[in-house]
């Protein structure tokens, strides 16, 4: 087999990649472990900032989200006996949207398959070779059992977290930095209506709880929760009375309600961060190049921002011009930096530990950051998202 591009995964950033480059007339194969229907119904981002939504609009495949997705004008921060709403739009003049990763996705494989689009699902043992070469490969083996060659210009490795693109760059040329918390999240998904119009991050001694959405009738919620917590220690009671306890029952006569849990699930949290994010003929793009912990919504984000760069770079790259492909790991790192630091800032400002000195700083920066307008301003820039190109 031969492209122009071998995109390694199928979530967003690697069936974004491979619709932007068609859009270019640039011809890719996408390999893919699991199936089309297994990654289409992983729950996890909900909220899109305002340069992801114009980049998608701009593309195409803004149908569906312009019908769909919910603009919300900020958030709410939240402490014991205190809720702040904060005002994006009238802070820093943008919005975010609430819609679904698994929307996104949807949207995705549908144009995909609209365009004819070759993904490979369900492959195995996919291994790099030849990155230093003009003349790199991925081999794989297909769902019977038949191994394969994918022979290519470029490999982009969007295989997230777990995939092997990461450290096919060499021990001693990549350089990684990591942080892992002391917390994880228990998310749930409930067909309940949202008892807020937009989404409550909330501080509390218990812990931290965020009140998100997916539509007028499924709400997403997330309690903070010790390492290692086992989703059958918590019962459905536990779990509502958890949520309506650290959300502020009670609040200006605000109250919670419940409905049936259709999904739960236990995420611990992590920053990680390897560059460079190109070697050779291979680059790596969103969760294969890092990871922040989704207390500020920023993950799916930066994939999307990534690939945004990385299109037009291996573009021009086809046809000769270097220099912006020579220019990507840098210009990308810009933005996954200030995204990390935004998401360990959200994160470590939200989620309490033991010590009660941290505490007392934690209320005070809240305290700061939702009534002065500096303050507020600084976290809606970040949440509402940098341009895309930052
Ligand atoms: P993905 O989505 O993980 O896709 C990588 C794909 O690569 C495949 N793969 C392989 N394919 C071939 N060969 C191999 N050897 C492979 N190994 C792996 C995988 O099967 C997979 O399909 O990475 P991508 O495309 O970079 O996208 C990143 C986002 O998915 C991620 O950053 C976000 O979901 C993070 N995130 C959030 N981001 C936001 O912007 N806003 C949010 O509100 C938000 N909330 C969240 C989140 C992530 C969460 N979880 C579960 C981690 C909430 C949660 C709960
Ligand atoms: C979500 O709706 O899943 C969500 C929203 C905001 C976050 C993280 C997750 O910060």
């Amino acid at each position: 087999m031969r492209t122009q591009v071998a995109i390694i995964g199928a979530g967003p950033a690697g069936l974004l990649l491979s619709h932007l480059l068609a859009a270019d007339g640039v011809e890719s194969v996408v390999l893919e472990t699991r199936s089309e229907e297994y990654v289409a119904s992983r729950i996890r981002a909900g909220i899109l900032e305002q340069s992801s939504v114009d980049l998608l609009r701009e593309v195409g495949l803004g149908e569906r989200l312009d019908r769909e997705a919910d603009p919300h004008r900020g958030i709410y921060l939240q402490w014991p006996h205190e809720r702040h709403h904060l005002d994006f739009v009238d802070l820093v003049g943008r919005q975010v949207f609430v819609y679904g990763q698994t929307e996104v996705q949807k949207d995705l494989v549908t144009a995909a398959h609209a365009r004819g689009q070759q993904v490979v699902y369900e492959v195995s043992d996919t291994a790099l070779h030849d990155l230093e070469t003009d003349r790199p490969s991925v081999t794989f083996t297909d769902q019977d059992g038949q191994e394969h060659r994918l022979e290519a210009d470029v490999v982009v490795g969007c295989d997230g977290s777990f995939g092997p693109s990461r450290s096919a760059i060499p021990d001693g040329v990549r350089q990684s930095w990591e942080r892992t918390y002391d917390y994880s999240w228990f998310g749930i998904l409930a067909d309940v209506p949202p008892s807020t119009d937009e989404l409550i991050y909330a501080w509390h001694d218990d812990g931290f709880a965020l009140h998100s959405m997916r539509s007028s009738t499924v709400s997403r919620f997330y309690l903070q929760v010790p390492n290692g917590t086992d989703v059958a220690d918590w019962s459905d009671d536990r779990i509502w009375d958890a949520l309506a306890v650290r959300l502020g029952h009670g609040l200006d006569g605000w109250s919670l309600a419940t409905g049936p849990i259709t999904d739960r699930s236990v995420l611990p949290m992590r920053s990680f961060v390897q560059q460079p994010m190109r070697h050779g003929r291979l680059f790596l793009a969103g969760d294969a190049a890092h990871i922040v912990p989704p207390t500020g919504a920023k993950g799916l984000n930066l994939a999307v921002a990534d690939v945004a760069l990385l299109a037009p770079a291996l573009t021009a790259l086809l046809k000769g011009d270097h220099a912006p492909a020579d220019a990507y790991s840098d210009t990308a790192l810009r933005r996954v930096w200030r995204c990390t630091h935004f998401s360990w800032w959200m994160t470590t400002m939200l989620h309490t530990g033991t010590d009660p000195f941290d505490r007392q700083l934690q209320l005070s920066q809240l305290r700061w950051v939702a009534t002065s307008e500096a303050g507020a301003a600084g976290l809606a820039e970040n949440y509402a998202g940098l341009r895309i190109g930052f």
